[in-house]
């Protein structure tokens, strides 16, 4: 009857304060948090991106440089920027904005990163610790709607939770953080059978599947709360969720909305997990 419609863009204001204040305690004891960003290439979204992270690491005064390098830029130099910031111990932490060009190979890319700088949580160190329960970096998208489904009040505990998508960076790790709060997790995708059998049992519908509109008002669940992680950007220049927003938010008792909903979270927990690769390598020396 009627959804709360969550403001991600609210509340990721509230965790910017709150990295502000961690930040501030830092700078106290001498220690500058930095992240570097990496940008080859001109894609706009991924422009659009860059831009959100660097206004972000402002506001909680994180130190921020982005390397913007040209389409053509070889894996050998993308290779040895990263060496270069890998020894840096200014550097923090060190991101590089996907997608990359054809011609670099990502996976090379992502494994070069050393693992304490990985602030995205991509590199399968940081990947393989959150599988095995003892994560470091949690990769901020899923960090970011479990900090929703927090403080929407949601208990997991037992509840039918299901994911469309199964990317590397949303869909898998959001079933894992999902499991470890005890949830029972359905992960579906692009080949399952019949998505529909699977999203109406949802009592937790996160949607990560990049597809606008995926998900109809009568494939969700009356009172289901329904997190809409897809960023789709509309021929007219609008952004559009996964979810057909007019009429699931009919039917769910929770729902985020695109824009203002997931993103913001995505980047502000970009800034918590900077401020806690600045503490690993700074005041724990041994971890
Ligand atoms: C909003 C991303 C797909 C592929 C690569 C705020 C962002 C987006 C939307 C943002 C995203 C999506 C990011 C809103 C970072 C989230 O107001 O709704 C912020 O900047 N995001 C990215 O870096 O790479 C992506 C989506």
């Amino acid at each position: 009857m009627g959804a709360l419609v969550f403001s991600g863009k609210e509340l990721a204001a509230r965790v910017r304060q709150e990295v502000k204040e961690e930040v501030e305690a830092l700078k106290a004891q001498g220690i500058q948090p930095y992240l570097a960003v990496i940008l080859v290439g001109d894609d706009p979204a991924s422009q659009v991106y860059v831009r959100n992270k660097e206004r972000s690491a402002k506001k909680v005064g994180i130190e921020s440089h982005t390397y913007r390098l040209p389409a053509e830029t070889s894996q050998q130099e993308l290779l040895a920027l990263l060496q270069k910031l890998n020894a840096d111990p200014k550097v923090h932490g060190i991101l590089v904005q996907l997608p990359l060009p054809d011609h670099i190979n990502e996976r090379d890319i992502i494994l070069s990163i050393n693992p304490i700088k990985d602030v995205d949580g991509f590199h399968p160190e940081n990947l393989g610790r959150l599988v095995a329960g003892y994560p470091r970096y949690l990769p901020c998208t899923p960090r970011g709607v479990m900090r929703i489904l927090h403080e929407a009040g949601v208990n997991l505990k037992g509840q039918e939770a299901v994911v469309v998508g199964r990317s590397v960076i949303v869909g898998k790790p959001m079933g894992l953080m999902l499991l470890a709060e005890h949830a029972t997790v359905t992960t579906v995708h692009s080949r399952t059978r019949d998505l529909a059998f699977h999203t109406r049992r949802a009592d937790v519908l996160v949607v990560a599947a990049g597809r606008a509109g995926l998900i109809k008002g009568d494939m969700v669940k009356e009172g289901a709360v329904v997190i809409d992680v897809g960023v789709n950007r509309m021929p007219d220049g609008s952004l559009k969720g996964d979810v057909e927003f007019d009429e699931v938010v009919e039917k769910a008792s929770v729902i985020t909305p695109v824009p203002g909903g997931v993103g913001p979270m995505t980047v502000a927990m970009l800034m918590k997990n900077t401020v806690e690769a600045a503490k690993l390598q700074t005041l724990n020396r041994e971890a």
